[in-house]
Order: C-alpha cells, then sequence, then structure tokens
C-alpha cells in the first residue's frame, strides 16, 4: 500500500497522557519516544510499538532524522553484558505487535551535538519496506530512573 496517510490520533487514554500514534496503510505506530539524553550523551535510542494489522509481513528498513547517523540497532545480553548491534530491517510479521523497547530494537540517534531534553520533539521518517515512509514525531521524555544501554558510548557496529 503506497498511500501515505499520517494521521495523528488525538487519544484521550487516561494514564497515556504522553501517547501518540500514527497509522499508515496497516500499520499503527505507537507513541514513539527517546528518553531525555545525559549531558555528555552522544547518542539517544528511539523507542516505538509497531502493530501490523494487516496480512501481510513488512519490515522498518530505516529512519531518517537530522542527525550525523540514525541506525536500526539490537541490545543483547552477551556473557552478562548488555550489548547492541547494527540491524538492517526489523521484522513486522503480519498480525503482530513488535516493541522497540529498552534492551531490545531501538533506533540510535547518533551524532548528538547537544542533549535531548524531555519535551522536545525530533521529527523524524519511518522508511517501510512496503508501506512506505512515513513521518513522524518521537517526543522526548523522562529518564524514569531505569538505566539501558543507550546512554553507552558505544560504536554500534559490530
Ligand atoms: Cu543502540
Amino acid at each position: 500500500m503506497k498511500t501515505v496517510i499520517a494521521t495523528a490520533l488525538a487519544l484521550a487514554v487516561p494514564g497515556l497522557a504522553a501517547a501518540h500514534d500514527y497509522i499508515l496503510g496497516d500499520l499503527e505506530i505507537i507513541h514513539p519516544r527517546i528518553f531525555e539524553t545525559a549531558a555528555t550523551a552522544k547518542a539517544g535510542g528511539g523507542y516505538v510499538t509497531i502493530a501490523n494489522e494487516g496480512g501481510t509481513a513488512d519490515a522498518l528498513i530505516g529512519v531518517d532524522a537530522d542527525f550525523p547517523k540514525v541506525m536500526l540497532h539490537r541490545s543483547t545480553e552477551e556473557d552478562g553484558v548488555m550489548r547492541m548491534r547494527h540491524v538492517d530491517e526489523i521484522s513486522l510479521p503480519a498480525g503482530e505487535i513488535v516493541e522497540l523497547a529498552p534492551g531490545g530494537y531501538h533506533v540510535m540517534f547518533m551524532g548528538l551535538s547537544e542533549p535531548l531534553e524531555a519535551g522536545d520533539e525530533v521529527p523524524a521518517t519511518l522508511r517501510f519496506e512496503k508501506a512506505g515512509d512515513l513521518e513522524i514525531m518521537f517526543k522526548v521524555i523522562e529518564r524514569t530512573g531505569h538505566m539501558d544501554h543507550d546512554s553507552m558510548q558505544g560504536s554500534g557496529s559490530e
């Protein structure tokens, strides 16, 4: 489906006041967010939930944003150490919900020139293999005390 319709739904769900989502064809893109970054951080992790409500598999194949480098990463624990690796795409099986979340898949925004602060919005374009491109806003949200890998200074490569 090539029709690019980015509809920001006005959600009024109690307890999810910060949630926002988008529809692109059969894909629902829910609550794209980035945790605020430390002053010295060179990278920030972007998270989002993607529901594929159609009958055909799709994949997230890239993200464009105004940073020197943006990559798809997957965090894994190896011998008790969290590492992250570049992935070429994130599969979106038909009828399934895929979560980009701390400790797993994420979008790595690299080469930050200044910290991302809670309340900021980061425009980005999600590129899907079949559904096409979707312009969204990642909302920068407060860190909830839980440290995850995205404050590490990882190379992001294999
Ligand atoms: Cu990463």
